[in-house]
């Protein structure tokens, strides 16, 4: 039997593998986390080690599973280490992570978790919670009064099940004890995910004690962030072909790509790392970064993960390595550039040039399959507000259109082949019922535009609507790969 990767055993890999070179026993618990998925251990929690590596000891991760124990089962045996596994192509770099101490899972503790947010040492939390964990309306970042877990926090305020509903719990007390706030970090791809999250935090503490609002309101800070690097999810494959370059099963192992990029609003409520030494970028304006971001490189990604999907194409890169598949992707960065205020640093020819290599990238394996969950949390900020933007200039979308198209498509839950796919998406059963209603893929079209939770409602009455209702009858008859074919030819 292959040995665990753990505290004792690291010291037998490899040489050619980098590992934490600090005391582990020795760091303090800073951070806390919510949401440990694959994208933190690939991103945030990499940073943290390097600020760790760099003799800054205050940094180490208390992290938190929001849902299901998986993580915590696969960390635990571990002692919270785990194998970094960056693929270029051919080449893997190995590198083992020593940042997370250790991870609660907060519905079989609640009360532990809410403890630890708001221990003393505590400074910062970060998450990663994804879009739908924030309880939002994606069209108009209101909090989603009607949310049975929304409501849980509000009726039980002590023992939550949301994350903005854990933040509330803590902050609350921590005024008791006359500690400072958190600074609260949130690292998804939510448009201007801090006032978002902010928003989310003051609802239900006003709703709690106006005067716990007031105070969260003038002493608390939400930096807006940017976060960037693909993590597709890992597979048994990827575990045995590291433990047979290793020596050692590690259960926690993340993939990703060397790309990584962290943007942060310099806003803090109290101490803060010294993360400019270790690359992170510290600005007074995040939006035009994350606009960017989310409407290039995640924008393109919906729109591959839907048209792939459908088209039975696996993976992103297989996507991008066809004329029509490259070409799509181009014509939606046209349109979206068009429409774009970037950051004055950053060169888009250059930008779009190094998307384009990292989609292409063969050994991520990044499945179409799992960037098409969620859409209707995701189509808001990647794809409707450049359509919106350039309808106000008086310009039509097409790629952009035939993207929200084929999401509308997927959320019918058939493939081009006639197969069945579930739809992973918290409004699936509104659009399930859109699709059974409809008469005609015209129809369906106009019924997926009234979900005002997603679409603004100016645009059903707009030109782009027909141009959408026409690449849906056409995905519906022809399918995605001929449509896009016929696409761009057309372009
Ligand atoms: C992807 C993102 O799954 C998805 O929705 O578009 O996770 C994407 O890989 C990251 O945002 C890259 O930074």
């Amino acid at each position: 039997m292959t040995l665990r990767l753990t505290n004792a055993t690291v010291e037998r890999l490899p040489d050619d593998i980098e590992r934490p070179g600090y005391d582990r026993s020795a760091v303090q618990p800073g951070v806390v986390h919510l949401g440990i998925g694959a994208f933190h251990r690939a991103h945030q929690a990499v940073v943290f080690d390097d600020l760790l590596a760099r003799g800054d000891r205050r940094w180490g991760i208390r992290a938190a599973s929001l849902r299901s124990p998986a993580t915590r089962d696969a960390m635990a045996p571990q002692d919270g280490l785990y194998g970094l596994v960056v693929r270029n192509g051919p080449e893997e770099r190995v590198r083992v992570i020593g940042s997370v101490r250790d991870v609660l899972v907060a519905p079989e503790n609640p009360a532990a978790l809410v403890e630890t947010l708001a221990a003393p040492e505590t400074h910062i939390v970060t998450l990663t919670v994804t879009e739908k964990g924030y309880k939002l309306d994606p069209a108009t970042g209101a909090l989603i009064e009607a949310d049975a877990e929304v409501a849980s926090d509000l009726a039980g305020p002590d023992t939550p099940k949301t994350a903005p509903g854990f933040l509330v719990a803590a902050l609350a007390r921590r005024r008791e004890r006359g500690l400072a706030p958190f600074t609260a970090i949130s690292c998804d791809n939510l448009p201007e995910n801090g006032r978002r999250l902010e928003a989310a935090v003051l609802a239900m503490a006003g709703r709690r004690d106006p005067a716990l609002r007031d105070w969260i309101a003038e002493k608390g800070a939400f930096p807006q962030t940017m976060v960037d690097r693909i993590v597709p999810a890992t597979d048994e494959e990827d575990i045995k072909r590291l433990a047979a370059r290793t020596g050692l099963l590690d259960r926690a192992m993340v993939k990703t790509e060397p790309f990584t990029q962290w943007v942060i609003e310099d806003r803090f409520a109290g101490e803060r790392p010294n993360f400019d030494a270790v690359g992170v970028q510290m600005t007074a304006d995040v939006a035009p970064w994350e606009t960017a971001k989310l409407r290039l490189l995640n924008g393109a990604h919906s729109g591959i993960a839907y048209l792939g999907a459908l088209a039975g194409v696996e993976f992103v890169d297989r996507f991008v390595a066809t004329r029509a598949g490259s070409a799509f992707v181009e014509t939606l960065w046209d349109e979206a550039e068009a429409a774009l205020v970037p950051p004055a640093e950053l060169d888009i020819a250059a930008y779009r040039r190094a998307l384009m290599a990292r989609f292409a990238n063969r050994a991520l394996g990044h499945r179409t399959r799992q960037i098409a969950m969620d859409g209707s949390q995701k189509l808001p900020q990647r794809l409707v507000a450049s359509l919106m933007a350039r309808q106000e200039m008086g310009l039509a979308s097409p790629m952009t259109s035939l993207a929200i198209a084929a999401w509308m498509r997927w959320q019918a839950g058939r493939g081009d082949d006639g197969t069945r796919h579930a739809v992973d998406d918290p409004l699936a059963d509104r659009t399930a019922a859109a699709w059974a209603a409809a008469a005609d893929p015209d129809d369906a079209a106009r019924r997926l535009l009234a979900l005002d939770a997603i679409f603004p409602p100016v645009l059903a009455q707009s030109p782009a609507a027909g141009e959408i209702a026409r690449w849906l009858g056409d995905l519906v008859r022809s399918g995605a790969a001929a449509t896009l074919t016929a696409a761009v030819r057309d372009q």
